[in-house]
């Protein structure tokens, strides 16, 4: 069989074809389709949990029962999922546990570029890097194998090109496994990690580290490819379809497996040619350890630092100057700011914080575009959760001088990610500061996904969805309000109501996405502006919504009207209105109705 595959769609059928019928990941960029993907096969079970940690512990419990595990996440999901993965580095897998992270070299949809091979040599597991969809799909077989044969757990490391690229991949429909057999394994030497028992399982990863350094001399997917004894270029991933792009004739070792690191076969590939480039993106990961071997290699002297690669910039680096050939096309497109939907519920709340002499930290979710003009109703963001703890340090730290100053921001899903216990603390501790959960009911930014309170799971069925009203009063939070964030006047009385109280509060800013809605029931028209009442006072152009332009007046029309010499009229995008009635709500003049045509 032959079909078109993302790198996320191949990974999710490799994992099915190998046996896999266990999954557990929080949605993020670019990893998101590899659990959707997963879900839709027969007999699986798979879940978004609540965060990565959960995920991981989620998967760990599964392997530990004998099933093959796959978790998934993007790079930074791997911070929140650390703690519970370095150690069952300790307690092996019984099963097998296969861990994807994707990454996300030019940040595309990310707060930051960490490179997670990192992430390999720090826990000491495995890593396997494939560079395209076929491989996507065969990796991901071979780490569940890897995972069984040594015990631990293993990471596939994709990059946003590999997951979100499609290419032609062949897979055989009679070669799927079926589940494995699961059972309860009782085993507390193994699994209960107190210092006398880990100690001697620390002991066994070393070993085990030992045993993949020399299963790694002959993997087969750590490739040599000899052609040109002058130049050989030691490569992984997608770097190496660019390399292999610009330099087709040069001789390569292309790592299937970034860590451990084949020691023998790079000291006999670099005896077989003169000179040897390491292209690798983000960090020197390959080149240092390779330099530590005493072998002498061009990188990052030559390679940037940061960004993905293309072909062109790999060129660029080796020969000073780009084959037109290797050049991406240049495409003229109109810059194009990232911007809330028209008709977002997080509009109405941004526009009233914006205007409010407050500092506001911010959350990760669609609400962090509130940060950009004319909005500009939100002023930090470091990590999934870090909106309410940084809120409470913040009040905690100005003291007096803070006080109805600091409000925190954080979306329905990110709150249940992460927000749970540091609001726990905000009520512990006796914080000052207001806390807005932007309730839309989804987890819009990464294409809205379900999560504990939407009443759904990954797989569709109905679930329990918490009430956030009810789990921030068990948090300790007495003073908890609702509000609608189409109504400007009851969003800005709540926010003033509790800036001027002590102690902590929460508000619930309350309206389903716009793009989602699951009650469909009364969609509402358009609005429409009478360009004859418009002032042109511009009080709706503030909000930044997407179906608001301004259209001048030519000097003739102004010089005639000796009703107004307004120089232009905001005009509404009838395609795009989606009538949240926040403009008509701004406007002094009744310009703006929900008027008939
Ligand atoms: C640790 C981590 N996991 C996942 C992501 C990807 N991500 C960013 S925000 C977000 C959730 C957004 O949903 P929500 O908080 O409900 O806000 P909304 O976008 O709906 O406004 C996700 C999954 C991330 N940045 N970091």
């Amino acid at each position: 069989m032959r079909e078109l595959l993302s790198g996320n769609e191949a990974i999710a059928r490799g994992a099915f074809e190998c046996g896999v019928r266990f999954a557990a990941g929080y949605p993020g960029t670019p990893s998101t389709e590899i659990m959707e993907a997963f879900a839709k096969y027969p007999g699986v079970y798979a879940e978004w949990s609540p965060n990565e940690k959960v995920a991981m512990e989620v998967c760990i419990g599964a392997a530990l029962a004998g099933a093959r595990a796959l978790v998934v996440m993007k790079h930074v999901g791997v911070n929140v999922a650390a703690d519970p993965l370095f150690t069952a580095s300790y307690t092996g897998t019984n099963g097998a546990l296969v861990v994807i992270t994707a990454d996300d070299p030019s940040l595309h949809s990310s707060q930051n570029e960490q490179d997670n091979r990192q992430y390999a040599r720090f826990a000491k597991i495995p890593m396997l890097e494939p560079a395209d969809s076929q491989e996507a799909l065969e990796f991901i077989k071979i780490a569940f194998d890897i995972s069984e044969r040594f015990d631990t757990p293993v990471f596939l490391r994709s990059t946003t090109r590999v997951s979100h690229s499609k290419s032609v991949v062949t897979y055989d429909e009679s070669r799927i496994h079926d589940e494995r057999k699961t059972e309860i394994n009782f085993n507390a030497e193994k699994f209960v990690m107190v210092p006398m028992n880990a100690r001697k399982r620390r002991v066994v990863v070393e070993k085990r580290m030992e045993s993949l350094r020399q299963f790694a001399e002959t993997f087969s997917e750590n490739r040599i490819e000899i052609t040109n004894p002058d130049v050989g270029i030691i490569t992984s991933g997608i770097s190496y379809q660019h390399a292999k792009d610009a330099f087709p004739t040069y001789s390569y070792l292309k790592l299937g497996m970034v860590y451990p690191l084949p020691v023998g076969l790079i000291r006999y590939f670099a005896s077989k040619v003169r000179k040897i480039l390491v292209i690798e993106e983000l960090d020197p990961f390959l080149e240092e350890q390779i330099r530590a071997l005493g072998i002498d290699v061009t990188g990052k002297e030559i390679f940037p630092y940061t960004g993905e690669f293309n072909p062109g910039i790999i060129e660029q680096a080796i020969m000073g100057k780009v084959d037109p050939q290797c050049r991406l096309p240049e495409i003229s497109i109109p810059q194009r700011p990232p911007n809330l939907c028209p008709g977002c519920p997080h509009r109405g709340l941004f526009y009233v914080l914006g205007k409010l002499k407050v500092f506001v930290t911010g959350d990760i979710g669609c609400y962090t575009l509130s940060f950009m003009k004319p909005l500009e109703g939100l002023h930090s963001c470091i990590c999934m959760g870090a909106s309410i703890g940084m809120a409470h340090g913040m009040s905690k730290a100005l003291g007096e001088e803070g006080r109805g100053k600091i409000v925190g921001v954080i979306g329905d899903s990110t709150f249940l990610h992460s927000g749970i216990t540091p609001l726990l603390n905000m009520a512990y501790n006796k914080s000052d500061a207001v806390i807005i959960i932007c309730d839309n009911r989804t987890t819009a930014m990464t294409g809205m996904q379900e999560h504990p309170a939407t009443g759904f799971t990954l797989q569709g069925e109905k679930a329990t969805s918490v009430d956030l009203y009810a789990l921030v009063k068990t948090l300790g939070i007495d003073q908890i309000s609702v509000v609608d964030p189409y109504d400007l006047k009851a969003v800005r009385s709540a926010v003033k109501a509790e800036l001027n109280r002590s102690g902590p509060s929460v508000i619930i800013s309350r309206r389903a996405c716009v793009l989602f809605k699951r009650d469909k029931t009364s969609p509402r028209k358009p609005l429409l502006n009478d360009p004859e009442k418009c002032n042109g006072c511009r009080l709706c152009l503030g909000l930044g919504c997407p179906a608001l332009a301004w259209r001048k007046r030519d000097l003739e029309q102004v010089a005639n009207d000796v009703s107004s010499k307004n120089q232009g009229v905001a005009v509404i995008d009838q395609n795009l209105c989606n009538a949240c009635g926040l403009c008509a709500q701004l406007c002094k003049s009744g310009a703006i109705t929900e008027e008939k045509r």
